[in-house]
Order: structure tokens, then C-alpha cells, then sequence
């Protein structure tokens, strides 16, 4: 297929606790995000990745699931679900799903017959071992708690559970379980939704046997995330779940995959690949380490750029990345990747030009088109999640004071994006009439969806003009097909790229100075250049040489 629907619309992330209370209790639910899907159409959205809805005691917040075919209670019944795929099949917005089939909730039925006895027909759903006098089996962590095992005395057995406690991992080794989950797969893809945002799927295949790795981190503990998934096991559990799911549905998916190595990319995604798409994470983990957050660094705007373009290089003719500034995991973007100096309406139009622009799908996660920041959270008790609880008890175990540890949190805290969206400057932002699950971003009040739409420069009307540029017919070719190709890439915090369209090729420059800059493109000599897109200020290109402004960026058609 060269035009899949796929390709050409904008994808946008929902976080469905955090996006529109109706009812009062202080979290998002399905009947609020139905009435805001009039304010996803006016965006130019064509496609949303809902973050888990599923039954689930929420220890990880909807990663954890109880029933995969239930909806979790405090967002509503199937019927709200039903009626939410109709309303947005009205609005020719496509639904995916998340898809989290690592691992479930110890709450869920299969693990609760699972650790009854040794002989119970669902032991084998999960991963049971001895423990090592008395200890854990082996030296595994996890991403959430430090020991990736916990002991369960009904059996005297460890379960294991790459994420928290209340996660045990799946055992995909067993092909009863499989099945039962491409049943699961294939229930809700006949239901209508377009695929599936799959969930930490390197981490399936455990690495045999169950040995000690050597430590990286000072507690004796090592991270099997990288090893886990480079096991050549693992290929034939992905090949088989996308033949028997979303081939014969000709459905969507997107892998949450980390670690891939770049020459394997060709049997992840592109034709008859395992995904449609994968995440491009290779700005997101610039800078991190197997210490922890406080051991991480955000990248500069030049590693930014750079990391950009490996991936569209390694990307090319092969398939589409997806790609983002930012995720119900991470920091949000602006705050991350954006110097301190940039921190303002034209530093965040001019970020999500450049990663916009590229090659590949955009996603826009929930309140990125407001330019939503970081959230000042005053003390660890503000914070909900489960892995930021952990990553503060890792600071102070360095030696951390609880300011320095609570600044550490802060930065790299999942509940940065998991604030409630800021609808207006009325009470909790518009989200909810009672009180939030997670405190309100005080923000609220200058950033705001109700005072940006429609005023003229907002970084709202700014996304929405990137969105309708995307899927405007005659630029359609070169932004959503042509290849990419990075110039003056050794200017210092200077991005720039060309599309190179049949019809036409296209200049994406941006400065990432807080001073003017001027820059030659020798190609552009005798050229016209217009602008089609430009974060604000006055740009000049004439006879190749390129001024911008501080922190300006612009998008030229090159004629
Ligand atoms: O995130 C996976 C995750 O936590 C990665 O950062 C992890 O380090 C990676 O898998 C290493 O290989 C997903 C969800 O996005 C997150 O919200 C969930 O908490 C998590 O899975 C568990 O379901
Ligand atoms: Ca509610």
C-alpha cells in the first residue's frame, strides 16, 4: 500500500485520566473525552492513541489490568466505549488502543489462579521460581521497585515482575496464553478500532536460563531491559502475534520498542513488518543511564538535532518512526529539550516545528499544543506515580537531601504529563467541578486551551496550522513522503533540514541561539523562497543566506 491512512493524518495522545471529568469525582472519564472530540476535529486530528481504559486497580495507573475486556469503572461502562468509537468514527478519527500483554495485574483472574497452587492450569501464565536460600532467584531489576521478584508464601515461589509488584509478567512462553491474547487482540479489532499502541513489548521473551548479570547499578542489581531485548526469541513471538492480530485485520500498530538496534529496524517496521510504526526514542534516552534519574542529563539542542537525524537516516526507505517530544512517561518536552532562554511561546513553537516536520508520524501528546510545562509539584507526597516513589528513594540512597531529590523527581516525574489538561482559567482548569486525582499544573491560569484558540500566534493555532499544512494536497507528497536531508549540520544550534518532494522541496530551519543568526545555503542561490510556516518575527532568505531571529524557526517552499 503506498497511501495507507496511516500515513497521512496526525496522531494524538490521550491520557484519559487527566483529560475531561463529567461527573465530578476528580478523574477524566470516556463521557468527558466524547465531548471534547469536537475539539480534536478542529485541530486537524486524525487519529488518537488512548492510553489504557481497561478494568484495572490503577497501582500503574491502567498498565496494570484486572479484565482486558471490561472498562475500568471510573471511566464508564462498554456502552460509553461504544458510543466514544461511533463519535469519533463521525469525526473520521480513528481509534487505537493500548495493548499491555508484558504483564497484568496481580488482580486479574488468570494470576489469582495462578499463585493458588503449583499444579493450577494458569501456573503456567506466569514466571514462577525458587528463590536462592531464602533470596530472590537472581540479580534481575526492575523498572519500578529495585528487586524484579517478589515471594508469594502461598507456594513458597518468586513471580516475576519487570514493573511494579502489582505487575507480574506474562509467560509468553506458554502458547496457551498466547493465544488467549490474540483472541483478547482480535475481539477489540472486530469491535472497530484501528490498532494497537503496544505496551513495553521488547521485554516478552526472558532471557533462559534465569542467571545473574553482572551489576549496573551500586545495589548489586542489574537492568535486563537491553538484554531482554535483543533475544532472537523474541522475533518469533512478534511475527506471530502481528500474523495472527493485525495482518489478517489489516490494522495499525505502534511498538513502544527501546534498545532495537538500528540494522534490525527493517523486521520492525515497514511492509509485512512485526509493527506499522515504533516510536522514536533516541532523543528521549540521550542523556539517561542504568543509575537512575539523578544520574541523567537532558540533551542540548544540538544532540537533539543530531539524534533527529540518525533516525531519519536509519529510517529511510525502509518505514515510518513515530515521532514525539513527549508522552505520559516523560518530562514534558518543552521543559526537557528546550535551554532555560527558550522556555517561552516562540522556544516551543520552534521545537515542535522541527520535530513536526520530520519524517515519519507526528504524535502530539495531550496539552503539547498548549505549550504545557513541567509542573512545580511542592513536595514528593504531590506525586502519584509509582516509579517516581521509587526513583526518590534511589536519590536519597546516593545521598541526596530530600530538596535535591524532590528537584530530581520533579524533572524526570511521569506525573509531569499526567497533570489534568488545562481547558480554561476557572477552577482546576476546567478539568473537573471536584477534586483532581493529581494536583492541577498552578500554571493553569497564563496556559490554557480556552485562551488559545483563535487568538492569532498562540502556540495552539500554531499547531493547528502545522496540522492543516501536513495534510494540505499540495504539500502532502514531500512532508508526509519525501526524503529528508539535514544542512548546515555543523552550525551550532542551528536545525535545518530539506524535504525533497517530486513536486517540490521544502526548508525547515530553526535557530536555537538566544541571539540572531545568519547562515548561507549556497543551494538556495537564485532561488525563491516562501514561507509556509514561521513561529513569529521577520525572516529573510535572500540569494542563499538565511537570517533568523532568536529562537525563530520557518518552513520555506523552495522554488
Ligand atoms: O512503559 C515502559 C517503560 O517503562 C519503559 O520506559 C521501560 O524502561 C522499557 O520498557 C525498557 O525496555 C510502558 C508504559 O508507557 C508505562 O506507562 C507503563 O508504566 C509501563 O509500560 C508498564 O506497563
Ligand atoms: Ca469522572
Amino acid at each position: 500500500m503506498k497511501h495507507p491512512w496511516w500515513k497521512e493524518r496526525v496522531f494524538y495522545q490521550i491520557y484519559p485520566r487527566s483529560f475531561q471529568d463529567s461527573n465530578g469525582d476528580g478523574i477524566g472519564d470516556i463521557p468527558g473525552l466524547i465531548s471534547r472530540l469536537d475539539y480534536l476535529q478542529w485541530l486537524g486530528i486524525g487519529a488518537v492513541w488512548l492510553c489504557p481504559v481497561y478494568d484495572s486497580p490503577n497501582d500503574d495507573m491502567g498498565y496494570d489490568i484486572r479484565d482486558y475486556r471490561k472498562i475500568m469503572s471510573e471511566f464508564g461502562t462498554m456502552e460509553d466505549f461504544d458510543r466514544l468509537l461511533e463519535e469519533m468514527h463521525r469525526r473520521d478519527i480513528k481509534l487505537v488502543m493500548d495493548l499491555v500483554v508484558n504483564h497484568s495485574s496481580d488482580e486479574n483472574a488468570w494470576f489469582v489462579e495462578s499463585r493458588k497452587s503449583k499444579d493450577n492450569p494458569y501456573r503456567d501464565y506466569y514466571i514462577w521460581r525458587d528463590g536462592r536460600g531464602g533470596k530472590e532467584p537472581n540479580n534481575w531489576s526492575s523498572f519500578f521497585t529495585p528487586s524484579a521478584w517478589s515471594y508469594d508464601a502461598a507456594t513458597e515461589q518468586w513471580y516475576l515482575h519487570l514493573f511494579g509488584e502489582k505487575q507480574p509478567d506474562l509467560n509468553w512462553e506458554n502458547p496457551k496464553l498466547r493465544e488467549e491474547i490474540y483472541k483478547m487482540m482480535n475481539w477489540w479489532l472486530d469491535k472497530g478500532i484501528a490498532g494497537f499502541r503496544v505496551d513495553a513489548i521488547m521485554n516478552i521473551k526472558k532471557p533462559l536460563p534465569f542467571q545473574d548479570y553482572p551489576a549496573d547499578r551500586e545495589d548489586g542489581l542489574c537492568n535486563v531491559g537491553g538484554i531482554l531485548g535483543s533475544q532472537e526469541g523474541l522475533r518469533d513471538f512478534l511475527n506471530e502475534m502481528h500474523e495472527k492480530t493485525t495482518k489478517p485485520h489489516h490494522a495499525f500498530s505502534v511498538g513502544e520498542v527501546f534498545g532495537l538496534d538500528d540494522s534490525d529496524i527493517s523486521r520492525f517496521i515497514g511492509d509485512d513488518a512485526y509493527f506499522t510504526s515504533i516510536f522514536d526514542f533516541r532523543q528521549n534516552v540521550a542523556g539517561q543511564t542504568m543509575l537512575g534519574w539523578y544520574d541523567w542529563k537532558a540533551p542540548t539542542p544540538d544532540e537533539y538535532k543530531e539524534c533527529c537525524f540518525t533516525s531519519q537516516k536509519v529510517s529511510e526507505g525502509v518505514g515510518f518512526f513515530s515521532n514525539i517530544i513527549e508522552n505520559h512517561d516523560e518530562p514534558r518536552g518543552v521543559s526537557h529539550y528546550l535551554p532555560e532562554y527558550a522556555q517561552n511561546e516562540k522556544g516551543k513553537k520552534l521545537l515542535g516545528m522541527m520535530y513536526f516536520m520530520l519524517k515519519g508520524l507526528p504524535f502530539i501528546y495531550q496539552g503539547q499544543e498548549l505549550g504545557m510545562e513541567n509542573c512545580a509539584f511542592p513536595s514528593i507526597e504531590a506525586i502519584d506515580d509509582v516509579s517516581s516513589r521509587d526513583e526518590y528513594q534511589r536519590c536519597l540512597k546516593v545521598g541526596l537531601n530530600e530538596k535535591e531529590a524532590l528537584k530530581v523527581v520533579s524533572h524526570y516525574s511521569r506525573d509531569n504529563g499526567r497533570t489534568p489538561f488545562q481547558w480554561n482559567d476557572e477552577k482546576n482548569g476546567g478539568f473537573t467541578t471536584g477534586t483532581p486525582w493529581l494536583m492541577v499544573n498552578p500554571q493553569y491560569k497564563e496556559i490554557n486551551a480556552a485562551s488559545q484558540i483563535g487568538r492569532e500566534g498562540s502556540i495552539y493555532e500554531f499547531y493547528k496550522s502545522m496540522i492543516a499544512l501536513r495534510r494540505d494536497d499540495r504539500y502532502e507528497d514531500t512532508i508526509v513522503y519525501g526524503v529528508t536531508e539535514p544542512v548546515l549540520e555543523d552550525q551550532k544550534d542551528i536545525m535545518a533540514y530539506f524535504r525533497r518532494g517530486e513536486k517540490q522541496d521544502i526548508l525547515v530551519i530553526g535557530n536555537f541561539r538566544d541571539e540572531a543568526a545568519e547562515v548561507e545555503i549556497p543551494e538556495l542561490k537564485g532561488k525563491t523562497c516562501q514561507v509556509l510556516l514561521n513561529n513569529g518575527g521577520t525572516c529573510m532568505a535572500v540569494d542563499g543566506r538565511v537570517k533568523l531571529e532568536a529562537l525563530q524557526g520557518v518552513v520555506f517552499e523552495v522554488k
